[in-house]
């Protein structure tokens, strides 16, 4: 389905239309005819976290026909987007082979994947063959350590996450000793060693660490372990088909200690699935809340209207992601990977989740982190920690 032009906002059919119609650069060439960017999008649409890539999915794709709808021109040449969405089922395998892909069908840019466990095994081969990738979601810190240019990212990584995490466990949560679980993926475990770190700098204690998978859906076992130790507070570095049944079963098992976790826990599917055990649980989101975005009521009516559901999480971040990459080859005038990945530094945009620039190294300057609870069924933000000013959104960069 396509928006009407009607729907797009001002600000964007501005920037990429009538700027792009304005004698800016000369077309890269005389030959007339559509130009076409294609950017790969990998995530999960299969398994377990597919509800989550989905989303990722769906927020890629609203900024593309948006862009379209808007009409955006190099010099008198008119340039469509489109959008190759491929199912990494968040096993790095799988996504190598996703990456492969793209690289063999030269996408001019690629948006993911979602899961850190894939994106930073992806990202090799995306840096080998030039290709620039934005991930959305993905915020375990080595994804931009490895010194690739190719990489970008437009949240808040897990060093940042599990810093104010583990801060906020000891400061606020009043906790003095700790149990950890993490489901030993890039995420969950880097983000759980990230917490740790935190949370015993600022004077708590572990006294129990345990693991799972991504996959395992019974913990009683870990959780009666736990219980033996009598911890203030749980914390779970993983995704929300963990979480929820995690979050049941302490209740199941009479479990009294807090329960906080980190983005990936911090999903509408989470309530839904943990119920009424759910509440009074804690999670954190890099970002800050959508209400707070200067574009986040709004891109939440357009996702609404577009895909006829609620925005599950990361949505806001990969429309972001697809507008950076199209603002990098509107200021190139051009879809070349390697054009478009001279500009992508040079980013500062206005959108919808926040002001993005990077870093030397790709990662989001100023990212913010935001905590929130678990009450009557929604997500109630309760502080965020850092940031830069979100600015009204006018997702053409400078
Ligand atoms: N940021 C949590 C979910 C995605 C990931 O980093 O694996």
């Amino acid at each position: 389905m396509k928006l009407a032009t009607a729907t797009v906002p001002l600000a964007l059919a501005m920037t990429f239309g009538l700027l792009a119609c304005s004698k800016e650069t000369p077309p890269a060439t005389s030959v007339s005819g559509p130009i076409t960017i294609r950017l790969g999008h990998a995530a999960p649409l299969t398994g377990p976290q597919s509800h989550i890539g989905k989303d990722n999915e769906n927020g890629a794709r609203l900024a593309v026909e948006e862009i379209n709808a808007a009409g955006l021109k190099f010099g008198d040449r008119a340039v469509k987007f489109e959008l190759l969405g491929e199912d990494d089922q968040a096993d790095p395998r799988q996504g190598n082979l996703v990456a492969q892909k793209f690289v063999d069908g030269k996408v001019n840019a690629v948006i993911g994947h979602l899961n850190s466990g894939t994106t930073i095994p992806a990202s090799r081969l995306y840096a080998a063959a030039g290709i620039p990738q934005v991930s959305p979601s993905a915020t375990n810190p080595a994804y931009t350590r490895q010194g690739f240019k190719t990489a970008f990212r437009v949240m808040a990584n897990d060093e940042q996450q599990g810093r104010v995490l583990g801060q906020y466990a000891v400061g606020k949560l009043q906790a003095k000793t700790i149990a950890v679980i993490d489901d030993k993926t890039a995420y969950g475990e880097g983000l759980a060693m990230e917490f740790k770190k935190a949370a015993i700098a600022a004077g708590a204690t572990v006294v129990a660490e345990e693991h799972t998978d991504d996959k395992s859906v019974d913990f009683k076992s870990i959780l009666t372990t736990i219980k033996g130790k009598r911890p203030d507070l749980i914390f779970f570095g993983g995704m929300d088909p963990q979480a929820a049944p995690m979050a049941r079963q302490m209740k199941q098992l009479g479990i009294e200690a807090k329960f906080l976790m980190g983005d990936g826990g911090c999903t509408a599917d989470f309530l839904k699935n943990a119920a009424d055990a759910g509440e009074g649980r804690y999670c954190s989101l890099p970002g800050v809340p959508l209400a707070k975005m200067a574009g986040g009521a709004a891109f939440e009516q357009r996702y609404k209207a577009r895909f006829n559901t609620g925005i599950q999480l990361y949505a806001p971040y990969a429309y972001d992601a697809v507008m950076v990459v199209a603002a990098a080859a509107k200021r190139a005038q051009s879809g070349e990977p390697a054009k478009i990945l001279a500009e992508l530094p040079k980013t500062d945009y206005a959108g919808v989740t926040t002001r993005i620039t990077f870093d030397p190294r790709g990662d989001l300057s100023d990212g913010a982190i935001s905590l929130y609870i678990a009450r009557n069924g929604k997500w109630e933000a309760l502080d965020t920690i850092g940031g830069a000013p979100s600015p009204a959104p006018s997702p053409g960069a400078k």
